[in-house]
């Protein structure tokens, strides 16, 4: 992992996050979960079911507590130790939305205008939602940098909200700059955070639009393969997926302005911890149907497992329940040291 040598004294620290809105899907799994599994082997980290997120867009309240332990499980079935690292829900740490609040007053508003997630959330109804989905990136920085993280895994989608992030941190070093400086803490109290956007399949398309990011909103269940479909389910979302008439090709330039084929082969790749060229070599110069038969024996292969195991998992919720009331209690220790010292930078009086 790259490290930022502008930035030596900050403590590596793994800090990410999954909505809980629903239909967890393969994007969520190869773009971010898989990641979060692999960076506790050498990192200590924190994983955040965003419940505060997900209120930006109005939620129906027994859905939400219902995906809110549907995510803690995938966490759990996809192999994240909540011992060793910390499994918790946003909306019992109050510190994120309280640092939210003074990023609120860090932030610019020509920064958020910029933002295209809102641009393509709000569309054209732009004045009837909420205010909450214009600072949502706010809460985000605040997310990360109430626990002064380092590292942050995410999908290609939510490279511009960390960049963000480091704007944020980088403006409240510069605007607090004396007051930090006198509390002992140098030139920056914030890291910048990193975002860790790797491997083949970043950016996981919709199996019925390759121009589309799959996603959990999207009206069409064949559009995505969710984590708890059977392997019925997925095998005929993978053969219905859209794809184009020509074989695969057995080089990586053959897939340039090939969406659908290039989404697929980056699937497979991610599945089966190979790069697409690998792939290509395998079954360049095949049919559709040969390639999509072996992909989609390759995914039940690999979900099947997680979807039972979540589903096992979700039947117990005094055990899931427990899990985020223990893990709140670990991050909101962390965040509670982070708030106390941002009030002090700020010039707030406490007790
Ligand atoms: N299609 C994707 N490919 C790769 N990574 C993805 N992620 C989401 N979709 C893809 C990554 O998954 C993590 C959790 O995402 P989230 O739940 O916080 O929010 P999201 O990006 O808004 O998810 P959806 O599924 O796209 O929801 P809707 O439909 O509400 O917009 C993040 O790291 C994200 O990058």
């Amino acid at each position: 992992m790259a490290t930022n040598p502008a930035q030596p004294t900050f403590k590596p620290l793994v800090f990410s996050g999954v909505q809980p809105t629903g239909n967890l899907h393969l994007g969520n799994y190869l773009g971010a979960i898989v990641k979060f599994v692999e960076l506790q082997k050498s990192h200590e980290c924190i994983y955040c079911v965003v419940d505060l997120h997900a209120i930006t867009v109005w939620q129906d309240p027994a859905e939400l507590t219902r995906n809110t332990r549907e995510v803690t499980a995938a966490f759990l079935a996809c192999g994240i130790d909540p011992k060793k690292h910390i499994i918790f829900n946003q909306s019992q740490v109050h510190e994120h939305a309280e640092l939210a609040w003074v990023f609120n007053c860090v932030a610019r508003m020509g920064w958020l205008n910029r933002m295209t997630q809102f641009k393509e959330k709000a569309g054209k109804d732009r004045e009837n939602v909420s205010v909450g989905l214009f600072v949502y990136p706010n809460l985000m920085a605040a997310d990360i940098l109430v626990y002064r993280a380092t590292h942050v895994p995410v999908g290609e989608d939510q490279k511009q909200h960390l960049e963000l992030s480091r704007d944020i941190a980088q403006k409240f070093n510069n605007d607090f700059s004396s007051s930090i400086a006198a509390r002992g803490f140098g030139e920056a109290f914030f890291p910048q955070p990193e975002p860790l956007i790797q491997g083949p399949a970043t950016r996981v398309m919709s199996l019925r639009d390759g121009s589309k990011k799959m996603s959990k909103s999207d009206a069409s269940d064949y559009s995505r393969i969710n984590l708890t479909d059977d392997a019925d389910a997925i095998a005929q979302k993978v053969r219905k997926a859209k794809t184009d008439p020509d074989a695969l090709p057995s080089e990586e330039k053959g897939l340039t302005g090939r969406p659908e084929a290039e989404n697929l082969v980056g699937i497979y790749a991610a599945l089966d911890n190979k790069t697409k060229a690998d792939v290509l070599r395998q079954f360049g110069g095949g049919q559709f149907s040969t390639f999509k038969n072996a992909l989609s024996d390759l995914a039940v292969a690999k979900l099947g497992p997680i979807g039972g195991e979540m589903k096992k998992l979700v039947a117990d919720t005094a055990h899931i329940d427990s899990i985020l009331a223990e893990g709140s209690d670990r991050a909101r220790a962390i965040a509670g040291e982070t708030m106390k010292t941002v009030k002090d930078i700020v010039g707030f009086i406490r007790a």
